[in-house]
């Protein structure tokens, strides 16, 4: 089949394969893969790096959450209307200081915040950054995820950040990648050269690499979709779920996107939110929830699309855009594209 929905046009994942021993920590293959990226000054590198110090800090508190009083609602509703849990502010600001001190990025875009952050400083980059995603699964003890996207910014450092900086396409992401805090902490991330998973050791406070290049499976067997929506969703969507069933696919839906997400690129698989009648453009953000999803599956050799275009095209128009989204194995994705265009 085509690889139509996969662009992803990276100097041969095979080529850019780097022989790195298991044992490697995190710090040490930033570093070593440093010049990988297309403006190697440092700068990303210490981005990546903060993104991992704030992540241990919020596994710390997403691990003692049952213990001292920080679950539950705080009161208050981000933008999206979801309901702010406490550990959704308390990830908001450790992310937003770690990455905001070092002066890299002169921009952040989050979901917790109603407007884009100009930090007033000469960095050269853009952040979107989902800091607590999955966050209904707080209080019932299941794995939740930060997802981050890095940019570079398109206006000149020292001047006021524009739209363009902000609304770029996923296309022109430098980085992305994910934190899953799961049965154990994993740190997921692309740099445009394959995809590699660091587990976090926590009496060492280390990540290690345990998942070099990292690739998904091009067929898979697990479809993630809340088919509790299902009457409401459009007749292609029916038929691919029908598809599904037919093919005695296997359901697995945990409703927090970083796990189910996770799960389908080790095992194969597709995620589906698509539009419903509640939300009819789809439900997950497209700036700091699909595109680094987008970004990591074509670098793992699957795909992303809203149902008819690939994701890392789409420009968004607004910060909190929402998209429909099908992201996973290629061949899963583009079945599923195939019933949507026949529509
Ligand atoms: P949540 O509302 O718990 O924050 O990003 C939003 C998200 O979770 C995803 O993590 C998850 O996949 C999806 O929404 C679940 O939505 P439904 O409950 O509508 O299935």
């Amino acid at each position: 089949m085509q690889r139509s929905f996969n662009n992803a046009n990276t100097p041969s994942i095979e080529s850019s394969r780097i022989a790195v021993p298991i044992g490697t920590t995190l710090d040490r293959f930033i570093k070593n893969n440093q010049d990988q990226f297309a403006y190697a000054s440092g700068e990303l590198s210490q981005l990546l790096r903060d993104i991992a110090l704030a992540s241990k800090v919020v596994n710390r508190e997403v691990n003692k959450a049952g213990l001292i009083d920080i679950m539950g609602a705080v009161g208050s509703q981000n933008l999206a209307g979801d309901d702010q849990q406490k550990l959704d502010v308390l990830a908001n600001i450790r992310f937003t200081r770690a990455l905001t001190k070092g002066g890299e990025a002169s921009a952040l875009v989050s979901e917790e915040l109603d407007t884009f952050v100009d930090l007033n400083n000469d960095g050269k980059y853009v952040i979107a950054i989902d800091p607590l995603d999955g966050s209904s699964n707080i209080d019932v003890n299941v794995s939740i995820g930060t997802i981050f996207s890095i940019y570079r910014r398109k206006s000149p450092v020292g001047t006021p950040i524009q739209e363009e900086d902000i609304l770029q396409p996923g296309s022109e992401q430098v980085a992305a990648g994910y934190v899953l805090y799961g049965s154990s902490t994993m740190l997921v991330y692309t740099t445009g050269h394959g995809v590699n998973g660091f587990t976090y050791e926590p009496t060492l406070g280390e990540y290690f690499l345990s998942h070099p290049d990292m690739r998904m499976p091009v067929d898979g067997k697990i479809y993630s979709v809340n088919e509790g929506s299902a009457n409401s969703f459009s007749a292609p969507m029916k038929a691919y779920i029908q598809y599904c069933k037919d093919q005695r696919y296997t359901a697995r839906y945990i409703g927090s996107l970083v796990a189910d997400f996770h799960r389908n690129l080790l095992k194969g698989g597709i995620y589906i939110y698509p539009a419903t009648a509640k939300d009819p453009k789809g439900k997950l953000r497209l700036i700091y929830e699909c595109n680094a999803l987008a970004f990591i599956a074509e670098q793992a050799g699957g795909a992303a699309t809203n149902g008819h275009e690939r994701i890392l095209d789409l420009t968004p128009a607004t910060l909190h855009q929402r998209t429909a989204f099908y992201v996973g194995s290629l061949n899963m994705v583009e079945k599923a594209g195939e019933l949507e265009s026949a529509s």
